[in-house]
């Protein structure tokens, strides 16, 4: 069999050479005493690039937003967000969990919100029954809609809505750069809009490990304590930081060709019988689609691709989702839609 073609995430991806080269050089020292310069130097970088005072450096984007979140709320306290968020869906509930916060999810269309679901939502603080409504929370791009970039002027709206409600404001922006590539609205305009932000560099940036939480020095004080009592302080983490900082300097504008893997993809999607896009828009590295009952499960038509070595997850009965990265070459890509266009005929001409 030929290679294994890894479309499951893009979590998946491995440092290339030149990104190992500057992990090894790295100057490292102990960042829990704060001495670590190249720890320091991603967390200056990544402040200056979305706008903020501050960031911290952490190890996974589940902490950035759990702490993102922790900042703003306390037991007791709630936060709006969409309701097939990664927050929400799979972190588990590490807020309620760890830090007695409640979540009111509101339903939106692959993922996008529109202001006007959420007027009305604000509980009163002056009455006993309720939680305190404190906290916005969206994610962009998001994953569960497949990728799909929140339009601009939604998040412009939603965000004055609470900032003149005084509610606080939190992106889940794990993959924030592909939103960035994908419209030419820079990482800082985004987060503009914000109070806090988390980014990974473990996504579609290619770095093995690590993400940060951006914003107010005393919000990013606050969640450095609190990054200490969940086990996050790390020491000489300036050899994963630097891996991030390559990512930043070149990783960042290819993207656009991850995104244009997923239209091929998307298009061998449209041209297979049997299988369906969903959503039809493809914004950016992420393809979510359907398979007809007919051709059997997600699970059984994942188990086919695999034998053929391509790897997709099923993220549900029906649904299946592939995502393109850095470690996925243009031919490969198209040698996966070849596969997949072939093994839906395959199964289709056995069910049929
Ligand atoms: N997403 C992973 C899985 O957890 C589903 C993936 O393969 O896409 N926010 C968003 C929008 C994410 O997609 C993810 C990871 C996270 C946060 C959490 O990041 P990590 O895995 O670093 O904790």
């Amino acid at each position: 069999m030929q290679h294994t073609i890894d479309l499951r995430s893009d979590t998946v991806t491995r440092p290339s050479p030149g990104m190992r080269a500057a992990m090894t050089e790295a100057e490292v020292g102990d960042d829990v005493f704060g001495e670590d310069p190249t720890v320091r130097r991603l967390e200056a970088r990544i402040a200056e690039m979305l706008g903020k005072e501050a960031a911290l450096f952490v190890p996974s984007g589940t902490m950035g937003n759990q702490l993102g979140i922790r900042v703003h709320c306390q037991a007791g306290d709630e936060f709006l967000c969409e309701s097939n968020c990664h927050v929400l869906n799979f972190e588990q509930g590490a807020y309620a969990q760890l830090f007695g916060i409640a979540a009111q999810p509101v339903e939106g269309d692959h993922g996008v919100l529109h202001v006007e679901q959420l007027v009305g939502r604000i509980r009163p603080l002056n009455n006993d029954h309720y939680t305190h409504t404190r906290l916005v929370c969206l994610e962009n791009t998001h994953n569960r809609g497949a990728g799909r970039v929140q339009p601009y002027d939604a998040v412009v709206e939603i965000c004055s809505w609470a900032a003149d409600n005084g509610l606080a404001r939190h992106l889940d922006g794990a993959r924030l750069f592909n939103a960035v590539v994908a419209t030419g609205i820079s990482a800082a305009e985004w987060a503009g809009h914000f109070d806090t932000v988390s980014v990974c560099f473990s996504k579609g940036l290619g770095a093995p490990v690590g993400s940060a939480l951006v914003g107010p020095g005393d919000k990013i004080r606050q969640a450095r304590r609190h990054r200490k009592a969940l086990g996050g302080g790390m020491r000489q983490a300036g050899i994963i930081a630097a891996g991030a900082l390559y990512a930043l300097e070149n990783n960042i504008e290819r993207l656009a060709e991850d995104h244009q893997n997923a239209r091929l993809l998307a298009d061998a999607v449209r041209s297979s019988h049997g299988l369906k896009l969903d959503p039809e828009i493809v914004d950016t590295n992420i393809v979510n689609f359907a398979v007809d009952p007919e051709l059997g499960t997600a699970a059984a038509f994942s188990a086919r691709l695999r034998d053929e070595g391509v790897l997709m997850n099923a993220i549900g009965p029906q649904r299946l989702r592939a995502v393109t990265h850095l470690d996925v070459s243009r031919e490969q890509v198209q040698l996966a839609a070849a596969i997949l266009q072939e093994t839906a005929a395959a199964v289709q001409s056995v069910a049929g």
